[in-house]
């Protein structure tokens, strides 16, 4: 259900369910959280992407597989959905949402999940939840009033507007739109560049900007003084200054 493959410091997870959209089911979810901790302990990796096979990115919980279950809703999504979303946003490593098609309920939500979200220009995102009666979940509720302002966010979610690319880079949902024909090479390239970044650096900013979102400025002054003794301890950070007055560029993925 989920292929990995890492290339040039890049670890790709794939969703692999394409007949569905790659809808999830149980065994998706866990098995991309463990994958996701797998490419953090993974020394080679220094940047995962996270995208969908075929023409959808995620629709959602798989609803063919919800009748019957002995769980309830909440137990459910402390089981799957929230040590998935929770294990994206702690991960040490940037994790990019490479949306190459509709990303839908829970599927939106692991969309803007994301520290970096890149979309194919035929991707669509749809706070689907609503269309079924359901309260948006798995960070719905979290990332996108955030991104959007709380009422836009609650007219996506109580229509299930489908937002295209252009509406999504102009409201701050993606940070790049890329050619279908060309996206995962784009995506590639981009995440590459990413890997030549100081990885303790980026591991200690995501920390920070994370942190920094639910925090008074009081605490995140406080936040980046410690972080920053721990990034200026680095030997990256060495190297940062030695390359600046050698006037050459640095490397930060010296073995
Ligand atoms: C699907 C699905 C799908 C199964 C497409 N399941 N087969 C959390 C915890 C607990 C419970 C409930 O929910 C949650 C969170 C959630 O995620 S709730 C939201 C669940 N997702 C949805 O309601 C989305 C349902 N899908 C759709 O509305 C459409 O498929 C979208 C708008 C995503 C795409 O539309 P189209 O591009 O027209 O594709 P399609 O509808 O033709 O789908 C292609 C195939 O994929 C089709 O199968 P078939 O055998 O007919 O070719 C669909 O049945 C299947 N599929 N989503 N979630």
């Amino acid at each position: 259900v989920i292929l990995s493959q890492t290339r040039v410091g890049v670890c790709t997870l794939t969703l692999n369910r394409p007949d569905k959209l790659n809808a999830a089911n149980d065994e998706l979810l866990l098995t991309l959280t463990t994958e996701l901790r797998r490419a953090e302990a993974d020394a080679a990796v220094r940047v995962v992407i996270l995208t969908g096979a075929g023409r959808g990115f995620c629709a959602g919980q798989d609803l063919g597989d919800v009748s019957g279950r002995d769980m309830t809703f909440t137990e459910h999504l402390n089981h799957t959905y929230n040590p998935l979303i929770r294990t994206i946003r702690t991960l040490d490593k940037p994790v990019i949402s490479a949306v190459n098609g509709v990303a839908a309920g829970a599927g939106a939500s692991l969309a803007l999940a994301g520290d970096i979200r890149l979309w194919a220009q035929s991707a669509r995102l749809i706070e689907i939840f609503s269309n079924i009666a359901l309260v948006p979940d798995s960070g719905s509720t979290w990332f996108l009033p955030r991104l959007v302002g709380y009422s836009r966010a609650f007219e996506l979610m109580a229509f299930a507007e489908r937002v295209d690319a252009e509406t999504a880079l102009k409201l701050g949902l993606c940070e790049h739109v890329f050619a279908d024909e060309t996206f995962m090479d784009d995506v590639q390239a981009y995440a590459e560049r990413l890997a030549q970044r100081p990885a303790n650096a980026l591991k200690l900013t995501k920390q920070a900007l994370g942190a920094a979102l639910t925090s008074t400025l009081d605490e995140a002054l406080d936040q980046e003084a410690a972080l920053q003794q721990l990034a200026g301890d680095h030997w990256e950070h060495q190297e940062g200054v030695t390359a600046f007055k050698e006037k050459r560029a640095p490397d930060f993925v010296r073995a």
